[in-house]
């Protein structure tokens, strides 16, 4: 790492100049992702500057998003996070919207089974205190990155298996011809507390969208109800507007 000579180069802040050449450093590949960056003592002694301001150096690219820490274990370098463009206007699925990129959808189950509706569920789905809803709780990940947290509530008319449903849920939901033609979808800002932060993989507190979506068969009836959770850092959905007549 290039940095000897803190001291005495250029004006400014000892912190921000030792921020800067760690930044310079990541931004071209002397750092690789996951690399780990070496103990705040061999920094400090190194570069001769204080444990304090070595610190606060790295204080600043962990609330950046280019270094994380991890207890017990060290600080290492940030894979850097290519943003998705999702357009608004489409009624598309993940696993689709991942493979056009050329990326290759896992999941994690958070929740998998067939239950009785909660209250939520019965208003948006209309269905009755007895009727039986599948849940699908997943952690979206593409190629590796995990992007979002999707909490899926589905009719069990449906989808009576939910327990053998593969990737994708509108995959399984064209078998039976029960995929939906349209949704309505409410997005909000919010920022993730833990667990959620922990599974997406950034700080608590970071920001997200959350995103709710009622999708319906051409007949009317409700299919899905989701409640979604989408890294800010991740994603930028994208409306085309024209002029209303
Ligand atoms: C999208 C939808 C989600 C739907 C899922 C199906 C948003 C915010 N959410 O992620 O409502 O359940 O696609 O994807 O766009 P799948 O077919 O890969 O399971």
């Amino acid at each position: 790492l290039p940095l000897e000579g803190l001291q005495a180069g250029g004006s400014g802040p000892l912190y921000l100049k030792l921020r800067q050449s760690l930044e310079d450093a990541i931004l071209s590949g002397k750092l690789n992702h996951g690399d780990a960056l070496p103990p705040e003592r061999d920094l400090a002694d190194y570069a001769s500057i204080s444990r304090v301001t070595v610190r606060k150096a790295v204080d600043d690219l962990v609330r950046d998003g280019l270094l994380v820490r991890r207890h017990g274990s060290g600080t290492f370098v940030v894979k850097p996070v290519h943003r998705v463009q999702q357009s608004l206007s489409r009624l598309t699925s993940f696993t689709e919207d991942m493979a056009r990129r050329g990326l290759t959808t896992t999941a994690q189950w958070i929740e998998r089974g067939l239950f009785h509706p909660s209250p939520d569920e019965m208003m948006a789905l209309g269905l009755p205190a007895d009727a039986l809803v599948a849940r699908l709780g997943r952690l979206r990940i593409a190629d590796d990155m995990p992007l979002a947290i999707e909490r899926a509530s589905i009719s069990a008319e449906f989808l009576p298996d939910p327990i053998r449903i593969g990737t994708s849920l509108y995959a399984e939901l064209d078998k039976t011809k029960s995929r939906p033609v349209r949704a309505v979808q409410r997005i909000s800002a919010c920022s993730l507390k833990d667990p959620d932060a922990a599974m997406l993989g950034v700080p608590a507190g970071s920001a997200s969208l959350s995103i709710e979506r009622i999708s319906y068969l051409a007949s009317g009836r409700v299919v899905e109800f989701t409640r979604s959770l989408y890294r800010g850092d991740a994603y930028d959905f994208v409306a085309e507007l024209t002029l209303s007549d």
